[in-house]
């Protein structure tokens, strides 16, 4: 498995240096910008959970690379504008100071803009087929938009404008799926329509991303409340020092603990039907994501 993971990360990482060349007529400025947040260490689970749904569902990594690195460029505009002065103001993200600290807010905000343009360019301009390129355009879209990940920061924010939640857990809950989790399913989703997946994998695999998604979002409090910012590599304790919601302010470090292994169960649940393949590539990538859904329970980083 760990060969194929190596592969699989060197294989995101080209395909991302190749879709981030930008073209004649991109300033020099908004162009480093954009691919010094793009580019920097990131964990990449996102893309590699498109690749390996794809090909679990029996489609080829090629097919599936410009969906996961559209899913990595919409994750890298949200980092960027999230660490923004008007939002977190954070000074450090993936072990470098952020994108705004380095490059100045205006053109932080417009490498933002531009990466989540050139998310759909990617996926426009380099699927298998139309049909499939309007498929993941749609995903993405609902995924990161007012419903989604834009939509979950925005009432996320509320907070700090004095808004307290009547029903503070339902509250949280629904904040995590959109901001959190609806790209993660999205990434799901796109590698099963890329690799025309009937109705029940997809949903199988959308499943295991909703679940997944929140376990990803419980680890990540529990990762503020313990973590080590070098490991890491951007600040925490941010929700403890400001009281803001999160899993583990709502229900307290054991519960989080106790209600990710839940959501990771939950995960591993849902893809059962992918159990026991006959090939050897369907059962490597079965197993990649019952194992990234296990390993979330030991995150460092
Ligand atoms: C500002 C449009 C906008 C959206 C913000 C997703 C989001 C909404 C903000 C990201 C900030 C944040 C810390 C969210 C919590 C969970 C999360 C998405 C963490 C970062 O993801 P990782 O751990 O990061 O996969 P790497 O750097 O490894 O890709």
């Amino acid at each position: 498995m760990t060969s194929y993971l190596d592969q699989l990360r060197l294989a995101i990482e080209t395909a991302l240096d190749r879709f981030s060349t930008m073209p004649v007529g991109c300033p020099s400025q908004l162009s480093d910008a954009m691919r010094y947040s793009l580019l920097a260490r990131g964990k990449r689970l996102r893309p590699l959970l498109t690749i390996v749904a794809a090909e679990l569902c029996g489609g080829k990594r090629d097919d599936a690379l410009p969906a996961a690195c559209a899913v990595e460029m919409i994750h890298a505009y949200s980092l960027i504008h999230d660490d923004l002065p008007a939002m977190d103001n954070d000074d450090l993200r993936r072990g470098q100071p952020t994108c705004h600290v380095k490059f100045g807010e205006a053109n932080a905000i417009l490498a933002g803009d531009a990466l989540q343009a050139l998310a759909f360019q990617t996926i426009a301009a380099n699927s298998p087929s139309p049909t499939i390129a309007a498929d993941c355009v749609r995903i993405l879209a609902d995924a990161a938009g007012c419903a989604g990940m834009v939509g979950g920061q925005a009432d996320d924010m509320r907070e700090e404008l004095g808004f307290k939640p009547p029903n503070a857990e339902q509250w949280l809950l629904e904040i995590h799926r959109r901001k959190t989790g609806a790209i993660i399913r999205a990434a799901l989703e796109m590698g099963a329509s890329v690799a025309g997946a009937n109705e029940n994998q997809r949903e199988s695999l959308k499943s295991y991303g909703e679940h997944f998604g929140l376990a990803f979002q419980i680890t990540d409090d529990l990762l503020d409340c313990s973590g080590n910012e070098a490991e890491v590599g951007k600040r925490l304790r941010k929700d403890s020092e400001q009281n803001k919601l999160s899993w583990t302010v709502v229900h307290g470090i054991e519960k989080s603990k106790s209600d990710a292994a839940k959501a990771v169960e939950a995960a591993i649940k849902s893809i059962e039907q992918f159990g026991n393949p006959s090939d050897a590539t369907k059962r490597i990538t079965y197993e990649v994501l019952v194992s990234q859904a296990q390993g979330l329970l030991q995150r460092r980083k």
